[in-house]
This record gives C-alpha cells, structure tokens and sequence, in this order.
C-alpha cells in the first residue's frame, strides 16, 4: 500500500491518473542563491517539484542550496545526488538513484552503502531509483563521473530490460537521462517503449528545452519530465 501523502504516492497516483508532472532541477554547482525568489517566481504555472542535485557539489553547496529554495517554494524538494555527500535532511525527499545502465559497482551499489547510515536515521522520503543512462549525443557530467557508457539509443531492447530488471529489483521509479544539455534527448520512441513495459512511474530528462519536447516526451508517455539547462539561463553563476 502506497501512502498517499507521500511523494512518491503522489508521483504514483499521478502516473496512474494520467496526470503529467514536471520538476525543475537546481545544481547547486552553478545556482545564484542571491536569485533563488526570483527564479522561483518565474518558473512557469505546472511545476510539480523542484530536483536539486548534480553529478559534483565542489563547494559543498547543496545543503545551502536546498534550505534556501525550502524557505520560498511549498513545492516538494527532492535531492538528485551525484554522490552520497549531497544528501542533507533540510529536502523532503530523496531519489536514491543505482546506475543502472552502468557497470560501475561504485554506482551501483558503492554510493548507495556510503549513504547507508546517515539515511538510517533521517527524515528523508528515500524513493529507489533505477537511473538509465542514454546517450544524448555529447558526452555528459554523469558519463564522466561514473566513468560509465551510456546506452545507444537505437538499442531499445536494452533499454528496456534494464528498465525492466530495475523494477523487478525492487525500484520505485525509472528514470532515463539522456544527461544535462544533452543535444538529442531521449527519443519518443525509447520512452514509450520502457512505459509500456513497466508498471512503475517514468522519469525522463536531459536535453528537454522547448515546449513540443516536452510535449513529445510527456506523449510518449513519460510521467515526469526534468528540465534544467532551459530554466538556468540568468540564473547560474558565470562559468
Ligand atoms: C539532468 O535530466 C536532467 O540530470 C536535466 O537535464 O539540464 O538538459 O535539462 P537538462
């Protein structure tokens, strides 16, 4: 039985209703706090959630980052960590992703025992997470860090079953990245694909700029879509 206050019971009995949801990712790395109200008051009326994470926190920014988006937005904040050192009880929630398109145990499995005892006695709503890692046409944070391949996206059928060996592990939520500022997001073809075979919420992100690709991604049947470069422009410290 799914509670249905939490957040993942919401994104469920969203998925189940046909109801799309859209989260804006923060990365704490590039993100202005000094313009987090005004970046909170632009984002557009529909956002279900605000993501904050990245594949690094080099200045340690995330825990700051969070409290600060907490005190001006009554939407759900949800950590995405890169590592286990982003988790920070101050957001309501946390995906507690496994690459699973990776063979990096570190990533699969290594992280995930690094953050072990402090989730242990947490507040943090953990919601398994099978992250697949698709190739969007440039190579990305994630591919880096994890020192990992992505998938091809012609190779559907692989997809599909990591998509699918995720559930049957016991993941609450399928999430394919094509990876931030991806050039070809994940195609329409591979997310209907995977949501026909899972019965688990689908999260799809990476590269999603204009509205028909978020339309096209929410069609294919993508239940939550992340969008981060788009909304970062004017926002982000110069690189
Ligand atoms: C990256 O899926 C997210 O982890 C969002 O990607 O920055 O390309 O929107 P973008």
């Amino acid at each position: 039985m799914i509670a249905a206050t939490s957040i993942y019971g919401d994104i469920f009995t969203a998925s189940k209703h046909g109801q799309k949801q859209i989260a804006v990712l923060i990365d704490p790395d590039k993100f202005l706090i000094g313009n987090a109200q005004r970046f909170i008051e632009n984002l557009p009326v529909g956002i279900t959630h605000i993501f904050i994470g990245g594949s690094t926190d080099e200045k340690n920014r995330t825990e700051y980052t969070v409290r600060s988006v907490k005190a001006i937005t009554q939407l759900p904040v949800i950590l995405f960590p890169g590592d286990h050192n982003q988790i920070t009880d101050l957001a309501d929630g946390l995906l507690f992703l496994s690459l699973i398109s990776g063979r990096n145990p570190e990533y699969l499995i290594g992280q995930q025992i690094k953050a072990a005892e402090k989730l242990k006695i947490s507040t943090l709503e953990t919601i398994p997470t099978g992250y697949i890692l698709i190739d969007g046409g440039k190579k990305c944070a994630v591919e880096k860090v994890s020192n990992t391949q992505p998938i091809n996206q012609q190779n559907i059928p692989l997809i599909v079953n990591t998509a699918l060996a995720g559930q049957y592990s016991g993941k609450k939520l399928i999430y394919l990245e094509a990876g931030s500022g991806a050039s070809t997001p994940v195609s329409a073809e591979i997310i209907s694909a995977v949501k026909e075979a899972i019965n688990i919420p689908l999260i799809v992100g990476g590269g999603i700029r204009t509205k028909i690709q978020q339309e096209n991604a929410l069609k294919a049947g993508a239940d939550l879509i992340v969008i981060g470069t788009a909304f970062e422009e004017d926002f982000v410290t110069p690189s």
